[in-house]
Order: structure tokens, then C-alpha cells, then sequence
């Protein structure tokens, strides 16, 4: 392992950048390719309405491939909450096509709601859900969906609905695969060659190829397709081609750098493209390095959806990452709808905004509005395998389309408070000492933190649940020591198992059974960091069982009750195979290739985990387990990161377009590694990257093993300050974040928002992502650029005024300014109008401050108003969920703060309580100020005023924060 090691160094002294040819394009993908290059135009597939059989809240109808007479079931729901859902199956597969389990992506069955039909006229079958329409087009198939009669969405209107039906390998095929078995032989191949390696696949190639820029366009018009047939006699033949016949050479084995896809199925993908009549912009479908607004990819590749180890991932591309949802959104400024394809295969997305021709788009363009200046984007969803499953979420505002997505794949459950306070983290803290070191460092230089991490080299040869008993001979005693601080630790535990008979983990899961096969049917092996490895399969619930009591104390020997849990290299990671993954062939235990499921399997290690820790504390205790790997649903076990990026104010930057697209699709607790994974940033970036992130969902420095050490103590004095100011300010806002956590379980709104998702009719703001709102209250421009002291801020909202968080300086709403930005201040702003809690008292951990009491910042708007609330309980149990907390809403208005117990429950109490009143846009210094308490006592308070900033301090108000009162202002 140590050459393994070394050789790594080596490389990264050498020759930092991504190894694009290490990853498939779509040109090298043949399901892509062949979806790509589907002309625009009347699609095949009608619809026959004489079969349309409807109950109470869904309909079925047949619809048939004109082509090739292959019949399909088109079902449409109607679900509660303003979802349609429409599944279109083959009529009669010679396969089964899987369909993710509920409880994997889906929560539950979706509650259904009545969809009423409302006959058929002209082709078209129609039908209305609430105040939300849909119209099905017969002939050709098209599906469109309106909000009160104004089309928001339409499936199949360029006619690029494709679906590969299941079809048998034909003699004349399987005689040609064997041929090039012959021929292939007798030559060398990459595999025999990496073998002989002995290392992973992204180290046998150095050099950096061209990525190799697709430029299919879709969207290409109707007549443009046919004047470019006109000239090419060849085109017209080729266009002339049915398409479902169309015959390439990927359908039924595929290469890819000397790896064979045998595809023992052939061709059996989806595709289908969705049109969103209205909107300019689009955004969502993580994870990619690139902006928050989706870009049109006419001139690169699609959006590619397939989860990847990405070494040294580079920045605004559309290449896969480690994670992936399948939810994309559509803002304007009157609507917000949403998208979500249930399918777990390899995905691809083109999009074209706005300026491609609508002439193919043409009816429904007119059906809108008749203007030609309508904007558009058109997109174009393409999966490997599966069913065509889609969810169309009506919104129409914001908030409404992340509870509708929310019901669905469910809500991010509310974490401990340690959990959203500072985690320290480098690959790796070398043993016992050091942790100790790290530990009274910390608490000597009065930088507060909460957990301490270890990565892979504190287990016994990379076999987890082990210690490295020379540098960990008593990690119970570690985690005591920790405790006392009421601080945390997490390991790392990645899925890979080491085949070596005298490890248990792995033995139990060979003769039990429970190991992914290959395509014989043996038990797969492949190369990861303890050498030939093999992966639990994880889609299999007796071995997520398996796999989850393995985090009991009795069988996670030297854990202890702080000790939680990061999942790593989950998509898998595989050294030795294509793309750095498990073989598209390999078998899971129910029969189904990872291939029809790959983009689940590290959401499902993730879970099995989360599931671990719960039953470790008879599920008394809320978990915490982070991952690299995710899918639609991982947000319901645990937080996300955005794996190894880079010290560089670039991969700063574009931390908040990642988290914005994360958190828009549900992944709300999510972070990037502050300072960057990989090189030696300079300290003024790692300090504003410790400012950046005070208002990011997950607060956690991590470094490569071969980076030097940057805990915030070592940095220069001027920089360890802003780096331990930025630590105090987050715990002194976490209050507002356990709140917006709770807003986060209760009611899907992420806790890191766009500009628009709070000012969602200011057009100028729908591209911005270079500013964000943590919450309603506070909007934040981090400096992410070298020796920056200034930066532009626009402040959004018309009538709105914002507050420095810091001076209460005063900001008019719906303008551009300059602000100073010298390096001990982060830009960040309160508005006007809101009311938040914090608590500034200096502790060592989070856990240390659950009585502490509580200041309350008062930024008034226009009118002298502002409202806000604040959220208790014990900040570690489930007890929450049976009513054991207190909720109030603040209100002022009048000169009169009001607290207004909205929930108090279940016996809960608290010792929280008010210590301190800050109002900001007072005009003038008040002469008295009382409190009345719920008895109708009264006390008068001491307070300051500053005339100048117009600032008004109400001292130790001294009252119950989960009590009513009110103070008045005279
Ligand atoms: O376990 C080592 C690292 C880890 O520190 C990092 O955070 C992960 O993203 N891991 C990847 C494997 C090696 C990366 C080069």
C-alpha cells in the first residue's frame, strides 16, 4: 500500500486535473449517442384512446410504437398536493424492468388524489387535478401540464420520447460478440494491464486527453433537419431509419478503454424530453461542478448523471460526480415547477434555453400565448435501463414545489445541534497523541469545535470497524476524553471489504451470502484501498440489516456512544474497473445489474448505516453519518459533501452554486470540504473559506494526507483570527440554523436558498450565484477572490432594507453596491423585517451551550415591523417528534416585541433564556421599556441606545424564551 502511496504523490506534485479519459463521454456511451442524435419532429408513439380505462385518481391507455408495432401502458396519477406522476411500461416486456422499491427513493406509496376527466376533444384527452390542468395528445403522444389553463410543462413535444423495448440477443449478435471475443484475446487490454499494475485506473493513464465536445443538437428545427437531408443523400437515408431499428454497434456489447460491457440484455433505454413553455432558466440535477442555472449543453456533453470517483474534478463542466439527483426545476417570474425522474440508471441531460427555434415547439408556443418571444427550455432526460417514471411537481411558487418534492423523497430530519457546529477533519490525525493535541490546541488558541474526525489510516490494514492498535491502542479512552468535552468523534467507514479470511466483516458476508457477484456469478473482486476487496450488497435489505448491526458496541469494538460515522468511496469506488465503478454487468443478489440500479447503491450504504446508529441507541439518539454518494433521498440519513475539490479561490467560489443546486434538491445538510481537499491553499483563502461557510449547511475542515497541516491554530496570527471568528459566529448563529433545520424537516425549505427562492419575481437575480440567503433573514457575498478588501453586493427586494450583521449599517433593497470587505469581515446582511436568535456566549462545543441564554436581533423593516422565530428541544433525541420542544413566534410591531408560544409540549422545559434585545432602525431612543410577563407582571428594563447607527440594546430581559411575553417600547 505504501507504493500505492507514493505513486500518489507523486502524481499530485506532478499533474493536478481531472483524467477525462478515464470517463465516458457520450458519444462513447451508445444509449447516449443514439438518444442524442434522434432528429426533432413528429415522434412515433401514439396514443389509442379507445383503450383509456380511468378510475377515481389514475388512468391507463395504451399507446403504440407506430414503427414497430411495440405496445405500451402510459399511467397517469394524480397525487396529492398538485403531483401528477406518469409511468409508461412496455405492454408486454420479455423482462422485468426495474422499478426502485418504495421506501428506497420514495418514502411511501404517494397519497393519491382525484384527477377528473373532462372528456376528449380534437385528439386531445384532457383532465384537471386542483387548479392544475393536463392534456394528453393522441396522436403523436404528447402530455402537457398547465396551472390554471397557462402550460407549464409538456412531455414528447419534440418528439424524442424513445424506449428501448426488452428484445432477445439474436443469433446473428451473439455470433459477432464472439468474433470479437477471438480477435480481442489475442490482443493486450487495459484490465491485463492495470492487473499487472497492481493500481487504480486513474493512475495508469497521465496524460490529459481533449474532451472531446459534443455538438448534436437536439433541438436542431424540423426544416433544418430536412434541408440538411436534402444536401447529404446519406443523412436522409440515415433519418429515413426507423429509429427503434437503428442499428449500432454498442447495442449489445460495448468497450470502453479495454473493459467489455457485455450487456447481456442489449438496448434498453428511456428517453424523453421535457419542455418547460415560459421559463428561461432551470436548475438543479446535482451534482456538477458548475453553475446554478443550468447551461445550455449544444456545444458540450449532456449533463451526465452517474456516480463517480472523479479524481481532481474540474470545475463548469457537466461531467458526473459522486452523486446524483434527477430533480430539475423551472423558475420564472410566475411559476415554479418541478421534475423528477425515479430511475437509478445512468442518466444524460441536454438543455436548450430560450434561443434554440421553436418552430418544432410551435403549437405548444402558440397554444401559450401565441408570441414568438416566449422563452423556453427544452430539455432532453436519457437513462440506460429502467421505466420512464416522472413526477410533475405544479409548485407554482417555491416553497410549494420543495414540500411537493419533500412528500415525495422526504425531508432532511433535524440533526443534533453538535452536528451543524465545527468539525475538524485531515486524512488523517495520526494517532492517539495527536487527537489529544488537536483537541487541547483547540480549546489553548479558544476555538471552539465539536467533533474530531478519523479517516482511513486509523483502521488495521483499511478493514473497517478495526483500529491500527499501534497508533489507537485505546480509542475508548480517546472518546471519553472527547466526551468530557461533550465532543464527538467520527470514523470513516468505507463499503469496500478486504478479502483477507481473517477478517470477519468480510468473512460473514461470504459465507452468508451477501457480497455483490460478477457477471459468472462469483463474488466480485476488485481493487480499492485494502487491495482486492469485495462490496456488500446493499440493495438487498437482509444485508443492510447485516450491515447495520454491525455498529453496535459488541461488534464495532473501541466505538462508543459519541463515536458516528462518515461513508466514503460509496458510488462505489473501484480502482480497477471502467470508469472507476463496479462493472456495468456486475450482479446484485435479486438478479438486476448494476446497471439498472448503480446510481442507489451508495444512498443505500448511507442508509444502512443511519440505520446502524439508530438501533446502537434503541433509536433514542438522531444519527449522524456523512456521505459522498447519494441519490434522490439520502437527505432523510445524514448530511452530503462535495468530495475532493481543491485549495483554489475557484473551488471556493464554487462551493455556492453546488450547495444552491444540492439544497434546491433536497440535500439541505451538505458542505465542501473547507480550505479544499487537495494542495496548500494560502491562508487568506483558508480563512475565507472559514468565513464563506459560517453560512453554509455543513461546517467541516478537511485536508489530503499529503497536504501540510492547517488546523486554524497553525495558520499566521492574522489569519487563525478571521479563521476562529468565523467559528465563533457560527456557533453564535447556531440557533437560527437548529431552527432552520427544523423549517428543513417540517417543511422542505432548504436552509441555503438562491436569491429567487426568496424574491422569486426579480428577473435580474434568476442567474445569480454568487450571493446566497441562509434562510429568510440573512443574504450573504463571501469574498472569494485573492487579496479582494471590497465587493459588489446586490441587495435584493423592492421596499426592502438590509442590515450588516455586524454595524447595522443600512442597505436599500433592489440596487448594486460596493461594500467593504477587508479581511476580518465576511459580507453578510439581515433583512429588514426579521428576527433572529443567537447566543453569544464563548464555549468549547455546541454541547456545551444547550442552556445558554439567548439575543435576539431585531432588524425592523420600512414600517417599524419584523417577525422570526425560535425553536428548542433537547438537541439530541427523537423526543422532538413526540412533542418535547418549544416553538415561538416573535413579533414586533407597534414599538411592542411580542413571544407567542406557537408549541410547548409533552413536559418539555428550558432553562434558555432571554438575555438581550437588539433592535436595529430605531429612530428614537425610547423612554421606557417593559416587560410584561404571562402573570401580567412588570419590570422595567435597562437598554442603550446608539443614536447614530440607530440601534437600541434592551438589557437581560431575564425572561423564559419558551414563555409568553411582551416588551413595549414607550
Ligand atoms: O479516505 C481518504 C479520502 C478522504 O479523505 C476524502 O475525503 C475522500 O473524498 N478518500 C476520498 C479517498 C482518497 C482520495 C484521493
Amino acid at each position: 500500500m505504501q507504493g500505492l502511496y507514493l505513486l500518489l504523490t507523486v502524481l499530485f506534485c506532478t499533474c493536478f486535473g481531472v483524467h477525462r479519459e478515464n470517463f465516458r463521454t457520450c458519444d462513447q456511451s451508445s444509449f447516449c449517442k443514439r438518444h442524442r442524435n434522434l432528429p426533432p419532429g413528429n415522434s412515433d408513439y401514439v396514443v389509442q384512446p379507445s383503450t383509456l380505462k380511468l378510475s377515481k385518481t389514475f388512468l391507463t391507455v395504451n399507446v403504440l410504437n407506430t414503427k414497430n408495432n411495440i405496445g405500451f401502458l402510459l399511467h397517469v396519477y394524480g397525487l396529492k398536493d398538485k403531483i401528477f406522476r406518469v409511468k409508461l411500461v412496455e405492454a408486454q416486456p420479455i423482462r422485468h424492468r426495474y422499478e426502485i422499491p418504495i421506501g428506497v427513493t420514495l418514502v411511501a406509496e404517494p397519497d393519491q388524489e382525484e384527477l377528473v376527466y373532462n372528456g376528449e376533444s380534437d385528439g386531445q384527452l384532457k383532465f384537471s387535478l386542483g387548479d392544475s390542468q393536463m392534456i394528453i395528445n393522441t396522436s403523436p403522444l404528447r402530455l402537457d401540464f398547465l396551472i390554471n389553463n397557462e402550460p407549464v410543462t409538456s412531455l414528447n413535444a419534440q418528439g424524442l420520447l424513445k424506449f428501448e423495448h426488452t428484445q432477445e440477443k439474436s443469433a446473428e449478435e451473439l455470433e459477432k460478440i464472439n468474433n470479437l471475443h477471438s480477435s480481442l484475446n489475442s490482443s493486450d487490454s487495459n484490465i491485463d494491464a492495470i492487473k499487472r499494475e497492481e493500481r487504480p485506473g486513474w493512475f495508469s493513464s497521465r496524460v490529459s486527453s481533449v474532451f472531446s465536445l459534443i455538438s448534436q443538437p437536439f433541438r436542431a428545427s424540423k426544416e433544418e433537419a430536412e434541408e440538411g437531408a436534402d444536401n447529404d443523400a446519406e443523412a436522409e437515408n440515415e433519418a429515413e431509419k426507423p429509429a427503434e431499428d437503428d442499428q449500432d454497434e454498442g447495442m449489445w456489447e460495448e468497450t470502453f478503454k479495454g473493459f467489455t460491457d457485455s450487456k447481456p440484455n442489449g438496448p434498453v433505454s428511456v428517453g424523453v424530453d421535457v419542455a418547460f413553455p415560459g421559463f428561461r432558466y432551470v436548475y438543479g440535477i446535482p451534482e456538477h461542478a458548475d453553475s446554478f442555472a443550468l447551461k445550455n449543453t449544444q456545444s458540450t456533453d449532456p449533463y451526465r448523471m452517474y456516480n463517480l470517483d472523479v479524481f481532481e474534478y474540474e470545475l463548469y463542466n457537466p461531467m458526473a460526480l459522486y452523486g446524483h439527483i434527477p430533480f430539475m426545476v423551472a423558475h420564472n417570474e410566475k411559476h415554479t415547477v418541478g421534475v423528477f425522474f425515479h430511475n437509478a440508471a445512468e442518466g444524460w441531460i441536454d438543455i436548450r434555453s430560450n434561443m434554440a427555434d421553436k418552430s418544432v415547439f410551435s403549437n405548444l408556443a402558440d397554444f401559450v400565448t401565441g408570441n414568438n418571444d416566449v422563452p423556453q427550455t427544452d430539455t432532453h432526460w436519457i437513462f440506460e435501463d429502467g421505466i420512464i417514471d416522472i413526477f410533475v411537481l405544479m409548485g407554482p411558487e417555491p416553497k410549494d414545489v420543495f414540500r411537493q418534492y419533500g412528500s415525495l423523497t422526504g425531508n432532511t430530519p433535524l440533526p443534533p445541534l453538535w452536528a451543524i457546529a465545527y468539525h475538524q477533519c485531515r486524512w488523517n490525525y495520526n494517532d492517539q497523541d495527536d487527537v489529544r493535541t488537536v483537541d487541547l490546541t483547540m480549546d489553548k488558541f479558544d476555538i471552539p469545535f465539536d467533533v474530531l474526525w478519523l479517516d482511513i489510516e486509523h483502521t488495521d490494514g483499511k478493514k473497517y470497524f478495526t483500529w491500527d492498535v499501534t497508533r489507537f491502542d485505546n480509542s475508548v479512552e480517546m472518546l471519553r476524553n472527547l466526551s468530557s468535552k461533550g465532543r464527538k468523534m467520527v470514523t470513516i467507514v468505507d463499503p469496500h471489504l478486504k478479502r483477507d479470511d481473517n477478517y470477519e466483516k468480510y468473512t460473514q458476508a461470504r459465507n452468508q451470502g451477501l457480497l455483490v457477484k460478477n457477471k459468472d456469478g462469483n463474488d466480485f473482486d476488485g481493487w480499492c484501498w485494502p487491495g482486492s476487496s469485495s462490496w456488500p450488497d446493499f440493495l438487498e435489505p437482509q444485508v443492510r440489516e447485516w450491515w447495520a448491526d454491525q455498529f453496535s458496541l459488541d461488534n464495532y469494538k473501541g466505538s462508543a456512544h459519541n463515536l458516528y460515522v462518515w461513508n466514503d468511496m460509496n458510488e462505489p469506488s473501484v480502482f480497477n474497473s471502467p470508469e472507476i465503478t463496479f462493472p456495468k454487468d456486475v450482479r446484485h443478489l435479486s438478479g438486476v445489474e448494476n446497471r439498472e440500479v448503480h446510481n442507489i447503491y451508495g444512498m443505500l450504504v448511507h442508509q444502512a448505516t443511519w440505520d446502524g446508529l439508530l438501533k446502537r441507541s434503541n433509536y433514542k439518539e438522531r444519527p449522524f453519518v456523512l456521505t459522498r454518494a447519494f441519490f434522490a433521498g439520502s437527505q432523510r440519513s445524514g448530511a452530503v459533501w462535495t468530495g475532493d475539490n481543491m485549495g483554489e479561490w475557484s473551488h471556493l467560489k464554487m462551493t455556492i452554486p453546488m450547495m444552491l443546486s444540492l439544497n434546491l434538491a433536497g440535500i439541505h445538510f451538505s458542505g465542501a470540504d473547507i480550505g479544499g481537499f487537495f494542495k496548500n491553499p494560502d491562508s487568506e483563502l483558508i480563512a475565507r473559506w472559514y468565513q464563506a461557510a459560517v453560512f453554509q449547511p455543513f461546517f467541516r475542515a478537511h485536508a489530503h494526507i499529503d497536504t501540510k497541516r492547517r488546523e486554524p491554530y497553525l495558520l499566521p496570527e492574522e489569519h487563525m483570527v478571521v479563521a476562529r471568528d468565523a467559528i465563533k459566529k457560527r456557533y453564535s448563529y447556531l440557533p437560527y440554523w437548529y431552527l432552520l433545520f427544523y423549517l428543513s424537516e417540517t417543511t422542505g425549505m432548504p436552509p441555503m436558498r438562491s436569491l429567487w427562492m426568496e424574491f422569486p419575481s426579480e428577473t435580474s437575480i434568476f442567474e445569480r450565484d454568487d450571493e446566497f440567503m441562509t434562510g429568510n433573514a440573512i443574504l450573504v457575498k463571501p469574498v472569494t477572490e485573492e487579496g479582494q478588501t471590497s465587493v459588489s453586493v446586490y441587495f435584493p427586494g423592492n421596499n426592502v432594507i438590509w442590515y450588516d450583521i455586524e454595524s447595522y449599517e443600512v442597505y436599500q433593497g433592489q440596487q448594486e453596491k460596493t461594500v467593504q470587505a477587508p479581511l476580518s469581515k465576511l459580507p453578510a446582511f439581515q433583512k429588514g423585517g426579521t428576527i433572529i436568535p443567537r447566543k453569544m456566549r464563548g464555549r468549547r462545543s455546541a454541547s456545551l451551550t444547550h442552556n445558554d441564554p439567548i439575543t435576539l436581533i431585531v432588524c425592523l423593516d420600512k414600517h417599524g415591523k419584523a417577525e422570526g422565530q425560535v425553536y428548542v428541544d433537547d438537541y439530541h433525541s427523537y423526543e422532538y417528534r413526540e412533542g418535547a420542544y418549544a416553538l415561538s413566534n416573535l413579533v414586533f410591531h407597534n414599538f411592542k416585541l411580542e413571544n407567542n408560544i406557537i408549541h410547548k409540549g409533552n413536559g418539555f422545559t428550558t432553562k434558555e433564556w432571554i438575555e438581550r434585545i437588539i433592535v436595529a432602525g430605531v429612530h428614537t431612543d425610547p423612554k421606557n421599556i417593559h416587560l410584561v410577563k404571562a402573570d401580567h407582571s412588570k419590570t422595567t428594563l435597562s437598554h442603550t441606545y446608539d443614536g447614530q447607527a440607530k440601534v437600541l440594546t434592551i438589557r437581560k430581559p431575564g425572561v423564559n424564551v419558551a414563555e409568553k411575553w411582551i416588551v413595549n417600547l414607550h
